[in-house]
Order: structure tokens, then C-alpha cells, then sequence
């Protein structure tokens, strides 16, 4: 057998031949890694189906390959979730694969500060070496990791595994606390444990749903198309302070001011138990808490709450009574609860609407949170960030003996300390106490609120590793290491969506260079490092999947009921909980059915607290709230992907463009098309004009998807879930003329 660095080299060889690549594979296959495993040899005329790679809604897409490469792609028919439709993102997702800028070598930055290309012995030694020096000098703490949603559940279970149990880290969190920790922190506090309980065919099923700070139009366009596809001409309820798509397309649409939710929900329940328009029997048999809450809310009378949320009485009072009305109310929230000051609070009071009027565990109710990236339910159950795998608790000694026996591990391994969040571990790296970073999958450089911060931080590093699909992100570009990764399409591995389906990732082409799948790239990681003997029954995405499998038995998330792999495939994917010995041929599931929860005493708690003031509310230097979010169902984020497909740059403007309403256009004397510059207490953009009655006056609307965004945004954050308020700072806005200097 090859030492492992001439196996290296030989395979950097053929790496570089043009014909290599499929050689690559199965000469990857016969190494001691165990890597590049085809999981099917591809059939040269086939077509396959597999989960698509963009937002949670989970859609599956046929892959249409000849002459073994993927040459076009369509929606899946019998898919359960899409049922043959898809977005545009979802059409072009073979583009990004081919895209110019694809990194296809690792890259190591050298003492001149360029970023040269090498190969894999090269930079797996640069990142044992750099990492280890920073551990010894600094302690095993000192080097974090930042993953994300958008990678494989085995390959977030490795990544986290190695990180925390090989080498020795106690900080790791990911890019879903950017979005979903809000809704994982409201879950766990009512329920006690992080159980998004719908399935789809809930949005079928309501007579009334109510949607809350989410667009999903834009965000979520197929879970529109399940909406549209509702026979029972549902009420649809839309909170949002814009004229969205979605409310557009509404029976209802209440413009409330930013984050004034948390008011307004505690006015509505106040409302329902004034008027007895409760559900006592669910309240007595499956809650607890509710006399509190009842308290709290009896103050936050209609009167009082109008003002505030910049509503009448009577639209109150009206809510109150749709809501009162249905038979069966389901209400969805996403980004404009979720990244919030109050997020968990606001969270939790959509919960307790549900909890009041008994509209959980039956058809077409739920206080249902969507998720946001494809993988964001597995990040959340199964990276090893801040729970420990499983859903389970760092801190709690029978969870880490739990896990330390299944996985056949030392339990000493195992930190018996959570991890710091997203914006504690940057916190680390102003201070100090963080001097290596490893940063997989997301691109912090333009997403991470008031991100001109993050570049600052860069400075602070010791050693930064980025792993990416692209060398060219914002983050990349910061980079000591860049790790070239396998995107979609390019790798297997399962991926969990809004409803708690387990899903199917096809490797369908081949990743181009030297690029491998993150998993492989773990995998190197820990053979590099010297802890690869924990990880020996760790050698294929489906090994790890059924590890997977195993450590979930017992859990709420239990799916020991999967065999493998060729089951979700056939079954369309599966819901957890499958626990060993479920019944297969229930397709669609929800949670609470027996109003019981994963609470001690098996009763979901009602929670609330004070509405606090705007973290940073406008005053007359800046006399204008901005709000972030989804500008087009073509744009994806921070681009690297969509932005590489020639068709959707159609569908969305290049350059940025602040949305403000007629009323402050005319006081700033400002028409469609004008630059114009905005500006926070932060930084200064330029950015195109559009005039649009679907902004109120006093707010403005910017994308996310430009890098110029969260120059301006203020990092405040909820106290409780620790995820970023992007929804609300102050802004002002001027008209730029021609001879002034760019922003
Ligand atoms: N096309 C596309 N789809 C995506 C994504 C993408 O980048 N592009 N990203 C995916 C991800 S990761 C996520 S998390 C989801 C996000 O999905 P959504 O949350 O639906 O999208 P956003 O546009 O961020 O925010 C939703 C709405 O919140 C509103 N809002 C702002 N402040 C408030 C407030 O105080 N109260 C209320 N009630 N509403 C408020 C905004 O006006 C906005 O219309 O989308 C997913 N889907
Ligand atoms: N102002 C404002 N800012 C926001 C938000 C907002 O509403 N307003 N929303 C926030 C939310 S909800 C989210 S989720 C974040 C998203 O923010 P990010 O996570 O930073 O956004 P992405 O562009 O999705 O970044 C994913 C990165 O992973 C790479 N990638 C894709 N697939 C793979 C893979 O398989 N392996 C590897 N290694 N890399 C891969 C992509 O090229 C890209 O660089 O943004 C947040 N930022
Ligand atoms: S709605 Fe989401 S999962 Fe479905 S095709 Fe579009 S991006 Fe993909
Ligand atoms: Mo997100």
C-alpha cells in the first residue's frame, strides 16, 4: 500500500489530467480514506431524483443524465412535497456547478499575502500545523468553527464530531443562528424540544392561515403553490410591515410597524380570553402556565396595542375575530419574527395563540416556523453546535454518556460546555480569545449583520480556513486556507426540510479539479490531525447516516425506523419521527396528535415576558427604518450560486435598489430610477430608487442579496437565541447628484 503522501500526489496528478476525473474517483475509492466512494455508478442514460440544494422546502428534482454527465433537470411529479413544481432557483441548479470561479485546488496564503494554489498534503499540513500552533499557544478553545445549513447531515455530524470530540473544540455554531435559533429557542421553551410540528398538506388543510413575518412568494414559492392549491377558500392572513407578494395575494393584510408583533399577538390573546373564545378543555389537559399568561396579557388591550403597532382598534378586534372563526387556524413565521430583538418572545406568543384556541396536533392548524436553508433542521438537530447530537444538551452528563456509548467514544472526549454563539465567538475574536477559525459553507463577509465588522475581525486571526464551493466569496477572499468543496449534485448525504422530512442528496456529477465533498474533506481533517481511528466507522455518508440513525433512537427525532438510503429514495423521503417499526405508508405526519408534548410533564408551556423598545429606533438624523430580506424567488443569498446562472441574473436587478414609499420619495423629491445614497450610523451606499406603494412611510426595503446590505445594518441581537436583529435600524436617505463623489 502507498504512503499517504505519495497516494496524494499521485492522485494531485491525475487531478490535473483532463480525462482524470472519473480515474480520480476510483483511485480516491482505494485509499485508506476511503474516499470519492460513488454511491451509484452513474448510469450513462438515466434519469434520478434528488432533493434540491437551495431553500427547506425541500422539493425534488429529476436529474437527466447522458453520456454519464447531467445535461438538463425537472421537477419531480410524485414527489410529496412539490408534486411536480419548482422555482426558478430550483430549475438552474445545475448552473452553479460550471461556473468559472468554482475553486478547484486548495489554496494557501504565503508570507507575501497571496493566495497560491496547492495541493491536498500541502494544505491538510498547513491546517494541522497552523491549527495545532494556535492550540498550544492559546489553548484547544482558542480555534471556533462556523458551519451552516447547507451541507449534508452527515457531513454536519462529521464536521461537528471531529471538531469537538477529535479536536478538542468547544466553540462551534453555524449560519442557521442567522435564522432559525429564535424558533429552536420558542420550540424548546413550549414544547421542550425543537419540533416544528406540520406537515404540507397542513397548508391544504386550513380553513384560516395566518402568515407572520414571512413571504413566501418570494422565500418559499412551492409552499405557495401548496396554498393555492388549498380548496377550502381559506382566510390568508398576512402581518407584514411591506405590501408583500404574498400580501398581496391575501384576503388580509395588516401592515403592522416593525416588530411591534410581540404587542399585537399579546393583544389578540388578550382579546380571545376576554371574549371566551378559548379552547378550555386543550388548555386544562395539555398546558400549563395559562393563568400567567392570562395575567400578563389582560393589560395589552386592544386601545393600547393600536397605537403601538401603528394599527385601528377594530383591525385588532377584526384579527381577532378571523383567527376566532376558523376551524382549523395554522399560522407560519419566518425571518420577520425570527431576526428580532424579541424573536423568542414573539415566537412564543404565536405558540400560545395556538395553545389558547387548541389549534395544534389536527389537520390544518400548527404554530408552524418554515425553515430556511435546505439542510437548516439538520444543522439544528444533528451539527454538533450548540446542541449535542441529537437534539441532546452539552451540559447534561446522561446525554454525553448516552452518546459516548453509542458512538463507542471516550465520554472525556465530549465537552461538558456549550458553545458560544455565532456573535459570542466573533465577540472571541475581537478580544482575543478565538485566534483560529474554520469557516464551512456560508459567507459571513456579506451576510453576517454589520458585517464591515467581520472584515475588521480578519485582522485578529491567526489562521482563517474557508471552505467553500467558490474562491471568489467575500469571505474566500479573506482566507490564509481555502479548502475547495463539492457543491450539490456533487456529493450524497441527506438533508431534512420544514416538515421534518429526511431527503435524499444524488452525487450526479462530478466535482470539478481537485474540489472534494465536504465529507471527504472531513475525513482527510481528521486522518491529518491523528484522531482519524475514532472515525473509523465513519468511512461513507450512509455509515454515518445509520450512526445517525442510531443516536437518534429515543429522541422526539427518532428515525432508527430508516433502513438506508434506498428507502427514502422510493418512499419519497420519510418523516421523524420513524422510529424502528413504523408504519410506512403514512406519507404526511404531524406532531401533538395526543396533545402531549416532550415536556417533563408532558404539557407545552406557556411563555411570555415585556415588549422591549426598537434596539435602535429613528430619530430626526435618521428618520427612516430600514428592512432586509428576500428580494426575488432568483435570488439566493449572497449570490455565489444564483449569480452564476445567466437566466435568473434576468430575473432581478444587478445593482442595488432601495424600495421607499410615494409619500417619502416626494419630500426627498426622489423618482424611480434615481441614485441615491443611504446611510446608517455605520457606513454609506449608493443604490438605485424605486418608488412603490408596498413600503408604508418612514421605511425603506433593501435586499440581502447585495453586498452593499449589512454595511448598514445594526448588530443587535435577541437576548435569548442570540440570532441577529437584520429587520430594523435606523436609516436616513438622500438624493445623489451626478457631480457628487461615489459612497
Ligand atoms: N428566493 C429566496 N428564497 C429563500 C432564500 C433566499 O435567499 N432567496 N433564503 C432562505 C432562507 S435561509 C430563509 S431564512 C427564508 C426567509 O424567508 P422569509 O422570512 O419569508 O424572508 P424575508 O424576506 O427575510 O423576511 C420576510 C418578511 O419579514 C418582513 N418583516 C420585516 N420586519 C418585520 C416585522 O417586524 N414584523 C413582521 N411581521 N414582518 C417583518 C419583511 O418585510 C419580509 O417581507 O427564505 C429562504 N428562501
Ligand atoms: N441584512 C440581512 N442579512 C441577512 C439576512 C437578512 O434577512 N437580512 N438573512 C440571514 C439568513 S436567514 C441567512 S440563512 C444568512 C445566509 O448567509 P450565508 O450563509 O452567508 O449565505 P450563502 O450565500 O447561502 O452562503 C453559503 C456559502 O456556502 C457555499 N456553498 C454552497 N454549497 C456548498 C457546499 O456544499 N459545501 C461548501 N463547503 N460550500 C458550499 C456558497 O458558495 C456560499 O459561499 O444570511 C443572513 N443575513
Ligand atoms: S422552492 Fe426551494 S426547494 Fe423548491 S425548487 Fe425552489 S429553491 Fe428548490
Ligand atoms: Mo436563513
Amino acid at each position: 500500500m502507498l504512503a499517504l503522501p505519495d497516494l496524494l500526489g499521485r492522485i494531485g496528478g491525475m487531478l490535473h489530467q483532463k480525462e482524470g476525473r472519473l480515474s480520480r474517483e476510483l483511485a480516491l475509492e482505494d485509499s485508506p480514506l476511503g474516499l470519492g466512494r460513488l454511491p451509484e455508478r452513474l448510469q450513462p442514460e438515466q434519469v434520478t431524483s434528488l432533493v434540491c440544494g437551495f431553500c427547506s422546502t425541500g422539493c425534488a428534482l429529476n436529474v437527466h443524465i447522458r453520456d454519464g454527465k447531467p445535461v438538463n433537470l425537472s421537477p419531480t411529479p410524485d414527489y410529496p412535497v412539490n408534486q411536480g413544481m419548482a422555482c426558478p432557483k430550483g430549475w438552474e441548479s445545475l448552473a452553479p456547478l460550471a461556473a468559472p470561479d468554482r475553486a478547484i485546488s486548495p489554496m494557501l496564503r504565503g508570507e507575501d499575502g497571496v493566495l497560491r494554489e496547492v495541493g491536498w498534503h500541502a494544505a491538510m499540513l498547513a491546517f494541522v500545523q497552523r491549527f495545532k500552533a494556535v492550540q498550544e499557544k492559546h489553548g484547544k478553545a482558542s480555534v471556533a468553527y462556523i458551519s451552516t445549513g447547507q451541507i449534508t447531515t452527515e457531513e454536519m455530524a462529521l464536521l461537528g464530531a471531529v471538531a469537538k470530540f477529535g479536536m478538542g473544540m468547544i466553540h462551534g455554531d453555524g449560519n442557521t443562528r442567522q435564522c432559525m435559533a429564535t424558533s429552536v429557542a420558542a420550540y424548546k421553551a413550549s414544547f421542550g424540544f425543537d419540533a416544528p410540528p406540520y406537515t404540507y398538506a397542513d397548508l391544504e388543510l386550513s380553513d384560516t392561515l395566518v402568515f407572520i413575518g414571512a413571504n413566501p412568494c418570494i422565500a418559499h414559492p412551492i409552499l405557495w403553490e401548496r396554498v393555492l392549491r388549498n380548496p377550502h377558500k381559506p382566510a390568508i392572513i398576512v402581518l407584514d410591515p411591506r405590501k408583500t407578494e404574498t400580501a398581496m395575494a391575501a384576503t388580509h393584510h395588516y401592515a403592522i410597524l416593525p416588530k411591534s408583533d410581540l404587542t399585537l399577538l399579546y393583544a389578540l390573546a388578550g382579546v380571545l380570553i376576554e371574549k371566551g373564545w378559548i379552547d378550555n378543555d386543550f388548555i386544562a389537559r395539555s398546558t400549563s402556565g395559562f393563568e400567567a399568561f392570562a395575567a400578563h396579557v389582560s393589560a395589552m388591550t386592544p386601545a393600547r396595542a393600536a397605537a403601538e403597532c401603528g394599527l385601528e382598534e377594530s383591525a385588532i378586534l377584526e384579527l381577532a375575530e378571523l383567527i376566532h372563526r376558523g376551524q382549523r387556524v395554522s399560522f407560519w413565521w419566518t425571518m420577520g419574527v425570527n431576526q428580532s430583538h424579541q424573536g423568542v418572545l414573539t415566537a412564543e406568543a404565536i405558540i400560545n395563540l395556538c395553545l389558547l384556541t387548541g389549534n395544534i396536533g389536527r389537520p390544518g392548524t400548527g404554530p408552524n416556523s418554515i425553515t430556511g436553508q435546505t439542510n437548516a433542521m439538520g444543522s439544528r438537530l444533528f451539527s454538533n453546535t450548540t446542541n449535542l447530537l441529537g437534539g441532546r444538551d452539552f451540559l447534561n452528563p446522561a446525554h454525553r454518556r448516552e452518546v459516548a456509548e453509542t458512538l463507542g467514544f471516550d465520554e472525556s472526549c465530549i465537552p461538558a460546555e456549550g458553545s458560544w454563539a455565532y456573535d459570542r465567538i466573533l465577540e472571541g475574536v475581537e478580544n482575543g480569545a478565538i485566534k483560529g477559525l474554520w469557516i464551512v459553507a456560508t459567507n459571513p463577509g456579506h451576510s453576517w449583520i454589520h458585517r464591515s465588522s467581520f472584515d475588521a475581525l480578519r485582522k485578529k486571526l491567526e489562521f482563517l480556513v474557508v471552505q467553500d464551493m467558490y474562491a471568489t466569496t467575500e469571505t474566500a477572499r479573506l482566507a490564509d486556507l481555502v479548502l475547495p468543496a463539492a457543491g450539490w449534485g456533487e456529493k450524497e448525504g441527506t438533508v431534512i426540510n420544514s416538515e421534518r422530512r429526511i431527503g435524499l442528496f444524488k452525487k450526479v456529477a462530478h466535482a470539478p479539479g481537485m474540489a472534494l465533498a465536504d465529507f471527504h474533506i472531513f475525513r482527510l481533517v481528521a486522518w491529518y490531525w491523528g484522531c482519524a481511528e475514532m472515525f473509523r466507522e465513519w468511512h461513507s455518508p450512509e455509515s454515518v447516516f445509520r450512526i445517525l440513525a442510531r443516536l437518534s433512537k429515543g429522541r422526539p427525532c427518532d428515525f432508527s425506523g430508516i433502513s438506508g438510503y434506498g428507502m427514502l429514495d422510493e418512499a419519497g423521503g420519510v418523516q421523524w419521527p420513524f422510529p424502528e417499526g413504523s408504519d410506512g405508508a403514512d406519507r404526511e405526519r404531524r406532531l401533538f396528535a395526543d396533545g402531549r408534548f416532550y415536556t417533563g410533564d408532558g404539557r407545552a408551556r406557556f411563555a411570555q415576558g415585556e415588549p422591549q423598545p426598537l434596539p435602535e429606533p429613528t430619530d430626526g438624523h435618521y428618520d427612516l427604518t430600514l428592512l432586509t430580506g428576500r428580494g426575488t424567488s432568483a435570488q439566493w443569498h449572497t449570490q455565489t450560486r444564483t449569480g452564476k446562472s445567466a437566466i435568473l441574473r434576468k430575473l432581478y436587478p444587478a445593482e442595488v435598489y432601495v424600495e421607499l414609499s410615494p409619500r417619502d420619495a416626494a419630500q426627498l423629491a426622489v423618482a424611480s430610477g434615481d441614485t441615491v445614497a443611504v446611510a446608517s450610523r455605520r457606513g454609506r451606499i449608493r443604490a438605485r430608487a424605486v418608488v412603490t406603494a408596498t413600503l408604508q412611510p418612514g421605511q425603506v426595503f433593501i435586499p440581502m442579496h447585495y453586498h452593499e446590505t449589512n454595511l448598514l445594518t445594526f448588530p443587535a441581537f435577541d437576548p435569548i437565541s442570540r440570532q441577529p436583529a437584520y429587520k430594523a435600524c435606523a436609516v436616513k436617505l438622500e438624493k445623489v447628484f451626478s457631480e457628487e463623489s461615489p459612497a
